[in-house]
């Protein structure tokens, strides 16, 4: 049986291991006035946070249309018998439904709607997880299944600068604490059923980003095999000087540096720092 691997941009997977690995990427879109961008596609990321900077007023964001996915099953379903296809939390975005729905439409190919619950490269974690696997001639159910595991273990903290882009994007749950102090607090964030909410009030963004390093550790001591990711929103100095504290201190981690690309540094902001890790 041969499986195809499809996810969407908000993965941030790059090119190099898009190629590597044959994966599919459906695309998501910001959309200036009655401009639509496809990310990845129309937009760089470079161009974006550029952009962000001289607009009126912010993007928005869209899912794909069911038709541009059905279109992409129909041409998988030439030279594939299933697709996984793995997707940003359907607690953020319509894009998971999207694909479910464009699912039941095609004919020809088993498609296997994945809900990673998260976004960035923590949902290009599955994705390369269970790229490998397709290549390596794993049934779906053997997929779904490694996916699920690594679901037990996946972990992924990430702070803002500004709470105001989340908040107007209406993707912030459970944040009425912090709406009269929005300005002066780094909240560490994280997602609970497919949601993103506050995990702790803190300060600084050093002290939040000294929180979640802290969480990471913990993790790490225990010797477990961990996979780490250290994503930022046009902030690579300070993902790289995350990533090198946290390489001196445990050398045999495999960490990487990542991006939240358009769509998803439209609701983050420039700045935001996240920090992904799971078991291998
Ligand atoms: C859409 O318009 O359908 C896309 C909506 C995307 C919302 C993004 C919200 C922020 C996600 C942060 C992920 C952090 C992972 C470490």
């Amino acid at each position: 049986m041969k499986v195809a691997v499809m996810t969407d941009s908000t993965a941030y997977i790059s090119e190099t291991l898009i190629s590597q690995y044959d994966i599919n990427v459906v695309p998501l879109s910001v959309v200036f006035g009655d401009e639509s961008y496809r990310e990845g596609i129309d937009i760089t990321t470079e161009e974006f946070y550029r952009k962000v900077k001289e607009a009126e007023s912010l993007p928005k964001t869209s899912q794909p249309s069911i038709g541009t996915v059905t279109h992409t099953f129909e041409e998988l379903a030439k030279d594939y018998d299933a697709v996984i296809s793995i997707h940003l939390s359907s607690g953020i975005s319509g894009t998971y439904e999207a694909v479910a729905a464009a699912g039941e439409m095609v004919d020809g190919i088993d498609v296997y709607p994945y809900d990673s619950e998260l976004s960035a490269m923590a949902q290009g974690f599955y994705v390369l997880e269970a790229a490998e696997m397709a290549r390596n001639n794993k049934s779906p159910d053997e997929i779904i299944n490694r996916l699920n595991e690594i679901k037990k273990s996946i972990r992924a903290y990430f702070m803002v600068d500004d709470l105001r882009n989340l908040q107007r994007g209406g993707r912030l749950n459970g944040a009425q604490a912090l709406v009269g102090s929005l300005l002066q607090v780094k909240p560490v964030l994280h997602f609970v059923d497919k949601k993103i909410v506050p995990f702790e009030k803190i300060r600084t963004r050093k002290k939040a980003l000294n929180r979640i390093i802290g969480m990471l550790e913990e993790d790490a001591k225990q010797g477990k095999k961990l996979r780490v990711v250290f994503i930022h929103a046009n902030d690579e100095p300070s993902a790289l000087e995350l990533k090198e504290r946290f390489d001196s201190m445990y050398p045999n981690v495999e960490s990487s540096i990542s991006y939240f690309g358009p769509v998803i540094g439209t609701h983050l902001g420039e700045g935001a720092i996240g920090v992904c890790w799971y078991s291998k």
